[in-house]
């Protein structure tokens, strides 16, 4: 480990050598305190959580970290501090809290540092748990360490591995050719991160795809459920867009097109079958089967130089592909609503995994189609009208032109309408596509999860049976990926030749291992019952502690990571295997912690906070606090050396408060404690504020309404008791040590977490303000305090400021806003 360099610290912190230098400024020896409360709550459990308690329970769950070689990052700490105050004061509210921690060790990084240092995965995974277990407790966090899980450890991924095989009994694991990035320099299959801008991330050469035999999960069975079910649970805004844009569920219609002088047809996806008429192109993906067919004598030539082309593109670059290019095949199709002639062309903005992989040229209602019309010379022919086609393609609804019977309508009725006609001609139907493709479960790399698979000649994939789970990853000496693009378990001979279950005839064992998704698909499942050698949780304390109350973590992970979660855990939830069709009740995500000069913060900038230097410099609870008062939670924000002083500052101020509390040994025992209504009211009302200011993860605002409250305190000639024990307990959650050691001063034997939340009093903060509740639709759905004597506009916004106001009317606009002044506002949907 790396020694503490005082002088480096010293010199990157003028600010604080300046502070400290001052007499004025007596420190309180943090080191001591800090050191001392973490031994005790260690000691004691303090922070286990009881199956089956007879409290209410709360889940609280962060994303378990990957522990690489760097150690803790300071944007963990920003979260996992946030998310320990609020477990704090849940617990202080009388409930029994879950906040584990875990480790999600399988995958790449470990694999390519192994590889580079000739030490093997398993070893490294364990030193780097080590120096981020460390780092973890060096901060105080509350988290049930009884309950630590890690997806490297064969109790666990046996687990992983028997999820996999009720997929595979289900017909929800399949095997199906599919490509992987190829490096034809390194000779080696790629994960996508490690193709950067088309080219491999060791050499720099271009990529290719190469189609392999891989692991595929049906998610795509799930589309429906995983985005209807949205409805059922408290995700912000951002995080279901994202969630619904990733599924890209899309209604429409498929409408077949005859081709002329062929027995075939060619279907198209389209959401706008209103528009049918005024088709005067096809067009097909590259990739299409039909596309060799398609293409004439006199159009070879330039159909394959074409093909060639699109075929060194990324699929990123066909996307993105500003314009749209084609090439016409010399065959023509048939416009099943007027029988008339369009021709067929090859494009490759055409997605061909999309729809049937070709698309209706619509040059008049399609933007896209436009410029392909303008820049071929297709037909441009207006059949919705209320646009000005002569400048520009209409591409909103309007009312049907050029449609024959279908004249006359408005676009919506035209749809279902002509859907329908088809629909009796043969020529379509009504359909549902997604974007949402099924996942690709194959890694050829070593360190991950075996699929426990055995391939025999005669029986084809067989299960490795239940009883002989885990399938233990070989210790082995070699372990990097191979030539032919295998993973390097292929070339373990006496791991993979084994008998097959089912016939006892020579087979092979699958070689390809799971990818880094597995583990966390299912991990909150495991913290209710980490130890269970029976089954991956016991069905009763799964009941007792889910779903997941409350998720927190990265905004990069709501898209995957949650959508696969969901899905396992949907899975199971039809096994009967869990008790709710949801594991998180809500998910939170909160923003990045960047460098102080705005960048992302690496090694190769070399603008990282070790967050250890900090807790060295400033103590755990000064780290803690200030990364809480950074910023709003979820916003990205830079590193602030002067913020961090600032905090420092801040707990010094409240620790030399003492000389004002008459009961203290440090206090003036002459003074006689006062009770000041106008504090009373300041401190009620900082009750108030940050009991809710947690519970909605303004975590900023909490810490800034305590220096609020310190203010005032500095300018009592002497504190009420029972007023400082009250700031004590509202400080708590969020300097814990701290806290804790000044409830100790105050004579007091057992915990200051031992100790109820505080309440508001009423009476004292009653003028100012009172609980406004919002309902929707008539129903009670939210309360929010409110300034008396708010007017409906103010009462709307700070309605609307509510995430589940915000949730319920999310994309709809109030038909009626009914407002009962001093009372409740009802918002009709
Ligand atoms: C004709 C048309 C006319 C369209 C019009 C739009 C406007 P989403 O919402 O994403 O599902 N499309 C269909 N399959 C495609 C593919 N494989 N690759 C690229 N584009 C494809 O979009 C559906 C629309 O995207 C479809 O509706 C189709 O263009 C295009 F005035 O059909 B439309
Ligand atoms: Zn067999």
């Amino acid at each position: 480990m790396q020694k503490y360099n005082f002088r480096k610290i010293e010199k990157n912190w003028p600010s604080f050598a300046k502070a400290s230098e001052g007499k004025q400024a007596r420190k309180y020896n943090f080191r001591k305190i800090e050191k001392r409360w973490q031994e005790v709550w260690d000691k004691e459990g303090f922070y286990r959580a009881e199956d089956f308690d007879k409290k209410p329970k709360k889940y609280i769950m962060i994303e378990f970290p990957y522990p690489t070689g760097d150690g803790l990052h300071v944007g963990h700490v920003r979260s996992y501090s946030a998310l320990d105050a609020l477990a704090r004061k849940k617990r202080m509210e009388g409930f029994n809290v879950l906040y584990p921690i875990g480790w999600d060790a399988f995958g790449l990084p470990t694999e390519n540092y192994a590889i580079k240092k000739g030490i093997h995965p398993s070893i490294v995974t364990k030193k780097n748990i080590a120096v981020f277990k460390r780092q973890l407790k060096s901060l105080g966090l509350s988290f049930d360490w009884s309950r630590e899980i890690n997806t490297t450890d064969p109790d666990y991924y046996k687990w992983t591995q028997w999820i996999f095989l009720q997929f595979f009994k289900h017909n929800l694991a399949y095997q199906k050719e599919m490509p992987i990035n190829w490096c034809p320099k390194c000779k080696i299959g790629l994960a996508n991160e490690e193709v950067i801008a088309g080219k491999c991330e060791r050499c720099g050469t271009e990529t290719e795809r190469r189609n392999i035999k891989q692991w595929m999960l049906k998610i795509t069975e799930y589309a429906d459920r995983l985005i209807d079910d949205l409805g059922k649970v408290d995700y912000s805004e951002k995080i279901k867009t994202q969630q619904i844009n990733w599924i890209g569920r899309s209604e429409g219609t498929d409408a077949d097109f005859k081709i002329t002088g062929l027995d075939k047809k060619i279907a198209v996806f389209t959401t706008r079958i209103d528009t049918l008429f005024g088709v005067t192109g096809l067009v097909i993906a590259p990739e299409h089967p039909l596309a060799e067919k398609l293409t004439t004598k006199e159009n070879k030539k330039k159909v394959e130089m074409y093909l060639e082309k699109s075929r060194q593109k990324s699929d990123l670059e066909r996307e993105e592909n500003k314009e749209k290019t084609g090439v016409f095949t010399g065959s023509y199709c048939v416009n099943p609503a007027n029988n008339e002639k369009a021709p067929i062309w090859i494009g490759d903005y055409v997605v061909a995994a999309y729809g049937g992989g070709a698309v209706m040229v619509v040059p008049a209602h399609d933007y896209r189609d436009y410029d392909f019309a303008k820049k071929y010379e297709l037909e441009i022919r207006e059949v919705v009208a209320g646009g000005d086609i002569s400048k520009e393609a209409y591409v909103d609804d309007g009312v049907l032109v050029n449609s024959k019977q279908f004249t006359g309508l408005k676009s919506d009725e035209a749809r279902r309408k002509i859907t329908e006609w088809l629909k009796g001609k043969g020529l379509g139907k009504k359909t549902t596509q997604y974007k949402l493709r099924d996942w690709i479960f194959s890694r050829q790399h070593y360190w991950g999860e075996p699929l426990p698979v055995i391939h025999c000649g005669k029986c084809g994939a067989v299960p490795v049976s239940e009883k002989d789970l885990p399938v233990k990853l070989p210790f082995v000496k070699k372990y990097k990926p191979t030539k032919t693009g295998e993973s390097p378990l292929a070339g373990i001979v006496e791991w993979v030749n084994v008998k097959c279950p089912k016939c006892k005839g020579p087979a092979k064992r699958e070689t390809d291992t799971m990818p880094n998704w597995a583990g966390s698909s299912w991990y909150f499942l495991r913290y209710t019952d980490p130890e269970n050698k029976k089954a991956f949780a016991d069905f009763q304390k799964l009941k007792y502690w889910l779903p997941v109350d409350l998720y927190n973590g990265g905004m990069e992970h709501t898209t995957l990571h949650l959508l696969y979660s969901r899905f396992w855990h949907k899975f199971l939830y039809d096994l009967k295997l869990v008790p709710a069709p949801e594991p998180y009740q809500a998910r939170r995500s909160h923003g990045v912690v960047l460098a102080e000069d705005g960048q992302k913060m690496s090694k190769s900038f070399g603008n990282v906070i070790n967050p250890d230097d900090i807790v060295k410099k400033f103590g755990a609870d000064t780290l803690r606090m200030y990364e809480m008062f950074m910023g709003p939670f979820e916003q990205a924000i830079n590193w602030s050396n002067q913020g961090v002083v600032g905090v420092f500052r801040f707990l010094n101020r409240v620790f030399n408060l003492k000389s004002q509390i008459p009961c203290l040994p440090a206090g003036r025992s002459n003074l006689k404690s006062q009770i000041n209504p106008k504090f009373e009211n300041l401190l009620h009302k900082s009750i108030k504020k940050i009991s809710e200011d947690l519970e909605n993860m303004k975590f900023n605002t909490a810490v800034s309404q305590l220096m609020i409250l310190t203010n005032e305190m500095e300018k009592q000639p002497a504190m009420d008791i029972e007023n400082y024990k009250i700031f004590l307990k509202l400080l708590a959650p969020m300097a814990p040590h701290f806290a804790e050691e000044m409830w100790q001063k105050l004579g007091h034997e057992k915990s200051i977490f031992l100790e109820k939340w505080p309440k508001y009093d009423p009476q004292k903060i009653k003028e100012e303000i009172f609980e406004l509740v919002i309902q929707i639709n008539g129903r009670m759905r939210a309360t929010i305090s409110a300034p008396t004597g708010v007017r409906e506009k103010e009462a709307m916004k700070l309605a609307l400021s509510h995430e589940r106001v915000k949730s319920f009317l999310s994309g709809k606009t109030p038909s009626k806003i009914i407002f009962i002044p001093g009372r409740l506002i009802n918002i009709v949907i």
